[in-house]
């Protein structure tokens, strides 16, 4: 059973100021299962909206598979995930009536059956399909539970997109499973009576310091999905008295380890894996710092439609290469570096390569030419920059708005720099490190 709390009527969920309780809720989710019964894939247009939260929890209750898309994405992104994942059927706000009632069907059990499929970004090409199963979401969501005594007593909030895992998994079914009530607002800040925030290092960054102030009740405010920047985290504690939790995953792998309310924090060290987690580090150097690598019941089942992808990604024996630097012992937990592919760009705490922005910029009929890299900003973590060899004349502008409407907003380069050639080697392969 993947949603306890909601099937035992005790879950509460408020999305941008809606919200939809007990039995009410249970019986909306009940609508929405008979309504997609025999339906094994189902896309969910993600908006943050009430609506997302009852269509997904209502195939999942009926032991389908949710498609989460991002409502933002460009057409060329959209056709490409329902391409790959082909639904049956794709829901979106409008198809889910809050005010219909049936009853919840029969349970599901925890097992190998796909309960989503979330895209993610690759060095190259378009993204893949991670197909995460009913056992990874109840593992992970129970791993964090025992880490952090998450419970019905706790009120969580965030304002996470609800298309990938943090604000899916973590912000969404973990309160469907947990009974803990869940906020969801338009825009990250406090909400009255929480216990636990989640968030993105962007978001807790952008944080004024009156809402870091009125977030000094909560139990717990954790960070998430990119590297936490030092100022960010003293910032927090500051203002807000909470040294910041941090805790680590991909797609991939959901959440695998969490620093303990119990543990010393600091930046970058994202605590001890969770329940039946296990972790080990790859070609560590004297330092103990080397690839991490992951196996246990929260690993995804491969991605969809790519045999050869799911192999590049594990190791033969069954472990998951994350491209994450990271050194482990049992007293400090697992304490992350960087990565290790630089044509993995992460901005805002979402994933974006490299790959996927350079073949929506070179669809573009001025240029010859794009690279695109990653470079620090304090805001982003990282911001995409594109590197372009133009044919005829364009605006900067026009090429960013090109990427945002092909793929999605949060790909599109925040700058774009001019150049009459890229550097190559004698291959003829472009060299990205002279590009800095
Ligand atoms: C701007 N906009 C445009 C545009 N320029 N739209 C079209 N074309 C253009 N050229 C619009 C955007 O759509 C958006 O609209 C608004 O302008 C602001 O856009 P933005 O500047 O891109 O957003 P920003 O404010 O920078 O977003 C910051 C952020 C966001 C932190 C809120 O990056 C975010 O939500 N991050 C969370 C990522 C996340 O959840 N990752 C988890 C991955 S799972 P509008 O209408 O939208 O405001 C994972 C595993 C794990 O990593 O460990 O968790
Ligand atoms: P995604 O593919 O979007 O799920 O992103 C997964 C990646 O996010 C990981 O491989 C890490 O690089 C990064 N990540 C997630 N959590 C953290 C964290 N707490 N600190 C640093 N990086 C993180």
């Amino acid at each position: 059973m993947l949603l306890t709390a909601l099937r035992s009527g005790c879950a509460d969920v408020t999305v941008r100021g809606r919200r939809l309780h007990g039995q009410a809720l249970a019986d909306a989710v009940g609508a929405v299962s008979r309504s997609v019964a025999g339906h094994e894939r189902v896309a969910v247009v993600a908006e943050p909206a009430l609506e997302t939260v009852v269509a997904v929890a209502g195939v999942l209750a009926g032991g389908g598979c949710a498609i989460p898309l991002n409502p933002a994405a460009g057409e060329l992104e959209r056709d490409h995930v329902l391409r790959e994942s082909a639904p049956s059927l794709v829901l979106t706000p409008g198809d889910v009536d809050l005010t219909a009632r049936a009853e919840l069907p029969d349970e599901q059990p925890l097992d190998a059956q796909p309960a989503l499929v979330v895209f993610t970004s690759g060095t190259t090409g378009p993204p893949k399909g991670a197909v995460i199963s009913r056992r990874a979401v109840g593992s992970c969501l129970d791993g964090l539970a025992g880490a952090w005594n998450w419970s019905d007593d706790d009120v969580l909030a965030h304002a996470l997109p609800l298309f990938h895992v943090h604000g899916l998994v973590l912000g969404t079914l973990g309160p469907l499973r947990h009974g803990s009530p869940v906020v969801i607002r338009a825009g990250f800040g406090p909400v009255p009576g929480a216990t636990m925030y989640f968030a993105v290092p962007t978001m807790w960054s952008r944080a004024s310091d009156a809402e870091l102030s009125a977030m000094r009740p909560a139990r717990m405010l954790v960070s998430g999905s990119a590297a936490l920047p030092a100022r960010v985290f003293e910032r927090v504690r500051d203002r807000s008295g909470h040294a910041l939790v941090e805790r680590y995953g991909l797609t991939e792998s959901l959440i695998v380890t969490a620093a303990r309310l119990s543990d010393d924090r600091s930046p970058g060290r994202v605590g001890r894996p969770l329940d039946a987690v296990r972790l080990r580090i790859d070609g560590a150097d004297d330092d103990g710092m080397g690839e991490v690598l992951l196996s246990g019941p929260t690993l995804f089942s491969g991605y969809l439609n790519q045999p050869g992808a799911t192999a590049t990604a594990m190791t033969n024996d069954g472990w998951l290469r994350t491209g994450d630097l990271g050194s482990y012992d049992d007293d400090n937990g697992l304490r992350l570096y960087g990565r290790l592919a630089t044509d993995l760009i992460k901005t805002g705490g979402f994933k974006v390569g490299a790959g996927e922005v350079e073949d929506a910029l070179l669809a573009h009929p001025a240029l010859r030419e794009a690279a695109v890299t990653g470079e620090p900003d304090d805001d982003l973590g990282e911001r995409i920059v594109a590197w372009v060899v133009t044919g005829a004349p364009v605006e900067a502008q026009a090429l960013v708005d090109h990427v945002a409407q092909r793929l999605a907003p949060h790909k599109r380069p925040r700058e774009v720099r001019f150049v009459e050639a890229l550097p190559r080697n004698a291959m003829g392969k472009i060299q990205k490190t002279l590009l800095r």
